[in-house]
């Protein structure tokens, strides 16, 4: 007959260990899905670069990739193939123009696609904007404004978050702060402009 501490050995420690190295193995498979930036091309670089800041400043890892759906789209559906199998849980992609590279993407995976359109022509952004947003029904695009590169991230984060406590509780902090800026913002105006009696 097992009794007292025996028994507590016997049944109560293993299962505790049992639960300790679900509990490790749970905390090792949570390694934090990667963000992948794509931009059509280098000249999208200067407004691509705060998607990159920000992801950096949530801790996210993320690499970043020059692919275009026209001029190399081999290498483009070669990556988006393979993305989630590579650890990505998000892809960002960035096009000016005929901006049809999140498309292209989405159309190669089932991971969310981010579209960034880029004001990088004549147009204003407006023919990226359109090409990016307006995916015809069953493959979707998120698409954030033109130029709307730190949303992007912010999205990507928003996701991901979803599977991370920590991650989540960034972006809690980071709205708050932001809540805060523009609370003090309104503080200072009605301070100057509202009458007092
Ligand atoms: C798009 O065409 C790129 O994303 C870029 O915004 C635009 C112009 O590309 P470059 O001619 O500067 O390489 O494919």
């Amino acid at each position: 007959m097992v009794i007292g501490r025996e028994l507590y050995s016997q049944t109560i420690l293993p299962s505790f260990s049992g639960f300790l190295s679900i509990i490790i193995l749970k905390r090792i498979g949570e390694v934090m899905k990667k963000v992948a930036v794509i931009m059509g091309s280098d000249s999208d670089l200067p407004v691509v670069e705060k998607t990159i800041n920000k992801l950096a400043e949530f801790g996210v890892p993320h690499e970043v990739h020059v692919y275009s759906a026209h001029r190399t789209p081999s290498e483009t559906a070669n990556f988006t193939k393979n993305a989630q199998a590579n650890g990505f849980g998000v892809i960002i992609a960035a096009a000016g123009k005929a901006a049809h590279l999140a498309g292209a993407i989405a159309a190669n995976t089932i991971l969310p696609v981010i579209g960034i359109p880029i004001k990088s022509s004549t147009l204003d952004g407006l023919d990226a904007l359109l090409s990016t947003v307006q995916m015809p029904s069953g493959i979707p695009v998120a698409t954030v404004a033109i130029d709307g590169a730190e949303n992007a991230a912010l999205l990507a984060v928003s996701i991901l978050s979803l599977e991370d406590s920590q991650l989540a509780e960034k972006l809690t902090l980071f709205r708050s702060g932001a809540a805060a800026k523009v609370l003090e913002k309104n503080r200072i105006i009605e301070e100057k402009f509202n009458f007092k009696e």
